[in-house]
């Protein structure tokens, strides 16, 4: 990923079968990021078996942003979710980069908040809140699944120090400077992906921006047990990276090797100094 960025912002957006919900996202989009000064790009990473590909291709039009479209073919999607983002991260020109559900959980009009401070330079990393005190979890599925988000919601903050200055470190919606990840190898595992980027990234300041989560708009959840089964193995391989780097800042730095000592002859008798004699040559 180069340092340069050829547009303000690139929005990552990973898409697996959702159809019916990419047209409303780009009229929604565009309505609040048209006119954003530096232009911004949409890079849809897609691994859907539906027509996602061909609605989103019909979606491109004259003046509008710069939509791209990297559709996985089955049999090639490797990391599903995570996996998808880390292809989008790699082919995204923007030189801000926010990642936002294609159901329409995040609403589009909070993006520009969400941006907002990155683009702004105040923060290097932004995470949407549903946890904060104007954030609200409407659209989240049942009191189970309301549970079970506290849940690793609380987990996340213990076991991996640094996903603490988020409010809401499972949130799928987010936005980074590019050079946050600049030179970092993401390994990601499921659905999580800023505990990844806020655990390999290089960043210094961090915002969170409430929003309230939206019911999906149409179409079926891609989560399921399994990704929750995932969920607890990623956070154990992060919260070792964590340990690991603190481990490492205690151990002492490098010593500084003495300057080697020079043994100097002193009985090696002095060079006689030559008074040189200017030759002028004919
Ligand atoms: N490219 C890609 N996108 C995926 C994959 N799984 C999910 N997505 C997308 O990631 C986003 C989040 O997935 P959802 O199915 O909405 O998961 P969720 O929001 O936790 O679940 P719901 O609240 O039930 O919607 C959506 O835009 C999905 O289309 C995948 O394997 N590959
Ligand atoms: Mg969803």
């Amino acid at each position: 990923m180069s340092t340069r960025g050829l547009c303000a912002l690139s929005v990552v957006v990973p898409t697996r079968n959702e159809a019916p919900n990419v047209a409303v996202l780009m009229v929604r989009l565009s309505a609040v990021l048209d006119g954003l000064s530096g232009g911004w790009e949409v890079v849809f990473v897609d691994d859907s078996d539906d027509n996602t590909p061909e609605v989103v291709r019909s979606l491109s039009r004259p003046g509008g942003p710069d939509m791209r479209l990297l559709h996985r073919e089955p049999g090639s999607r490797p990391g599903g979710l995570g996996g998808a983002l880390q292809e989008g991260f790699a082919i995204a020109r923007g030189q801000v980069i926010a990642v936002m559900d294609a159901d329409l959980q995040h609403p589009p009009e909070v993006l520009p908040n969400v941006v907002a401070p990155v683009l702004a330079g105040s923060a290097d990393l932004v995470g949407g809140s549903r946890y904060g005190r104007d954030g609200a979890n409407n659209g989240l599925d049942g009191r189970w699944r309301r549970v079970v988000s506290r849940g690793s919601l609380w987990l996340s903050h213990c076991l991996v120090p640094s996903t603490r200055p988020l409010e809401d470190p499972g949130s799928g919606l987010f936005a980074f400077r590019r050079s946050v990840l600049e030179g970092v190898q993401l390994r990601p595992d499921g659905y999580k992906m800023l505990m990844e980027v806020a655990t390999r990234g290089h960043w210094h300041t961090v915002a969170n921006v409430n929003y309230t989560f939206a019911e999906r708009y149409a179409g079926n959840s891609n989560a399921g047990l399994r990704q929750g089964l995932v969920f607890f193995r990623h956070l154990v391989r992060l919260a070792v990276v964590c340990r690991r780097r603190e481990r490492e800042s205690k151990r002492p730095g490098p010593t500084v090797a003495p300057t080697p000592t020079v043994d100097i002859d002193l009985t090696t008798p002095p060079v006689p100094t030559v008074q040189a004699a200017v030759i002028n040559l004919p």
